[in-house]
């Protein structure tokens, strides 16, 4: 008995999950990827490296290590991040087209490129 409640509940929560899913599909940001663009920063490395983004998307890093990293733009074209703890984000927007370096203050040899298109 206690199992076919467990089920009843799971079934519940799943529906709801489909839900909220399907409602997300209805804004333009959505569940594709258009606009958003991760940088995941795991074992003192930024992946991917390199990313291709349009002009005005936003780019998100995460820190997946234990360590605290940093994003700093090589010539200060964007602002720099804090020093990111395990899990926290820091969101960008992309700025006019071009090529931008950036690396990570507390790990200099974290090295990473974004290249903005129209
Ligand atoms: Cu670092």
């Amino acid at each position: 008995m206690n199992r076919l409640i467990g089920k009843i509940t799971f079934a519940a929560l799943l529906s709801g999950f489909a839900f909220s899913a399907s409602a997300g599909e209805m804004k333009d940001t959505g569940s594709s990827n258009a606009g958003q663009n991760k940088i995941e920063i795991k074992d003192f490395a930024f992946n991917p490296q390199t990313i291709t983004v349009k002009s005005g998307e936003k780019i998100t890093w995460i820190n997946r290590d234990e360590e605290p990293h940093t994003i700093v733009s090589v010539e200060k074209q964007f602002k720099k991040s804090s020093a990111l703890d395990t899990d926290q984000e820091f969101t960008v927007v992309a700025g006019s087209p071009g090529t931008y370096s950036y690396f990570c203050l507390v790990h200099p040899k974290m090295t990473g490129t974004i290249i903005v298109k129209q």
